[in-house]
């Protein structure tokens, strides 16, 4: 028994932010079908190949454990499979650009209509305002969200991250707010619609650094390498480099190997509670007392020559020896892994956090399994679905036609 066992989702989406999104509740035990465009499939098949004619990384790693159909709901006898569908599902989600879904002839109030009991759930780059008719990628979000305008450097670009955080993190809002709102509908018996933004999503992200902007208007932001540097803040939140977003000093240093291997650093974050074992962990034991080191406060302005002291120290070990030693005195400390690293580390591999997948046209790879742990509903990961692989079994059960009007069905070009 899985957790969304009984729940059937109608899967219209696309890309990455969507996907994601129906992912976690397949993985929960829904039925996710997706729709896809007869012939050509979600765009990401065929983006960023790496083996010819082979469903792309990008779809295998969005699209495990759901059944795809191709159907054109725009053609006349799609349509009518379309709304049928709505009819049997118990969730709706689509991540197309803004009045797709209308323009497919089942905006809202239709959809409401052919079935009260739906949850409907979109992701949009942008909620209602200037931009609601934008199409947004991830890195759009990134920058309109406010992330890229504190990511990077004070001397130099705003830069956007490599975690999705705009597209997978989106997901897992709208995935939260369809089981939210499946459990409305157990006392209610209504569906709703749910929808999120990505810019709102990154917002949601970004709370330390809008609590950071209304903090300058009562001063400067103490805890920022900068201060201590002695350069004047401006009107906005600035670029923090590898300052910890948090109350404790923290940064990233140099470990051993560094000269040749780009992931040789560690994050060091220098605890207050444990400052008296950072200085006898780095050699330092007079800083305990001395009166110009010994409190938070007076050590603001000089961070940036106590982590050069600290990174003294971490040049001469690697950065898993730098987690070992720290771990122990409560300093805490992360090793910078590399994809590489993560792809190797048999820990996740035990937990389900890196899966290996065998898939039948590309072989085995790795995928990234669900990082929600349920210990009642335990996670099979399945290969994703090849283009209308389950089009016949879905027509034939779900929809209910015969063979014939499945043969029809494929004559006419609608599915
Ligand atoms: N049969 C027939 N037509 C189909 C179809 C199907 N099964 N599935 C989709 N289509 C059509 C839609 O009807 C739509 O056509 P029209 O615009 O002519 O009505 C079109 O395909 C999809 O349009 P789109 O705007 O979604 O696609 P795009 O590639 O131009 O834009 C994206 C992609 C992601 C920018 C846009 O979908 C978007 O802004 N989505 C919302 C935000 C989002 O999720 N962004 C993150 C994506 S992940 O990085």
């Amino acid at each position: 028994m899985k957790a969304l066992e009984g729940v059937r989702v109608l899967d219209m989406t696309h890309v990455q932010s969507g996907p994601s999104c129906t992912q976690l509740l397949a993985w929960f035990g829904a039925d996710v079908i997706k729709i896809e465009r007869p012939g050509v499939g979600d765009i990401t098949r065929g983006q960023l190949r790496d083996i010819p004619d082979v469903d792309s990384l990008y779809f295998t790693m969005l699209n495990h454990n759901k059944r795809s159909v191709t159907l054109n709901p725009k053609t006349e006898q799609g349509s009518k499979i379309f709304r049928k569908l709505i009819e049997e599902c118990d969730v709706m989600v689509e991540n197309f650009g803004p009045g797709a879904i209308d323009r497919m002839g089942f905006p809202w109030e239709k959809i409401q209509e052919i079935n009260p009991r739906m949850i409907y759930a979109s992701i949009k780059g942008f909620g209602p305002g200037p931009y609601d008719d934008c199409k947004v990628y991830e890195n759009v979000a990134q920058c309109t969200g406010g992330a890229a305008s504190t990511t990077g450097f004070l001397d130099g670009l705003p830069v956007v991250t490599g975690a999705q955080i705009g597209d997978s993190g989106t997901g897992m809002n709208l995935a939260l707010g369809i089981v939210t709102a499946l459990y409305q509908r157990e006392q209610s018996g209504k569906g709703q619609r749910v929808e999120c933004a990505m810019q709102d999503g990154i917002i949601n992200l970004c709370r330390v650094k809008l609590r950071d902007q209304q903090r300058l208007a009562h001063g400067p932001l103490n805890e920022y390498s900068q201060h201590g540097e002695g350069v004047p803040f401006g009107e906005a939140t600035p670029r923090a480099g590898n300052d910890s977003g948090g109350g404790q000093p923290g940064t990233i240093l140099r470990c051993n190997g560094w000269e040749t291997d780009p992931n040789a650093y560690v994050y060091f974050i220098a605890q207050a509670a444990v400052w008296g074992n950072v200085c006898d962990l780095i050699g330092k034991p007079e800083w305990k007392e001395d009166p110009g080191y010994a409190t938070p406060g007076v050590r603001l302005d000089k961070m940036k020559d106590i982590f050069a002291t600290i990174e003294e120290w971490t040049m001469t070990v690697d950065k898993f020896e730098v987690m070992r030693r720290c771990n122990p005195l409560n300093i805490p400390c992360g090793p910078i892994l590399s994809m590489k690293e993560i792809a190797e580390e048999p820990s996740l591999r035990d937990t389900g956090t890196i899966v290996e997948v065998d898939h039948p046209e590309r072989g085995t790879y790795l995928s990234v399994g669900n990082p929600i742990k349920l210990s009642e509903s335990p996670v099979d990961v399945v290969r994703s679905p090849l283009l209308g692989e389950h089009t016949d079994e879905v027509l034939e059960s779900v929809v209910g036609l015969s063979e014939e009007e499945i043969a029809a069905a494929h004559e006419s070009g609608a599915v």
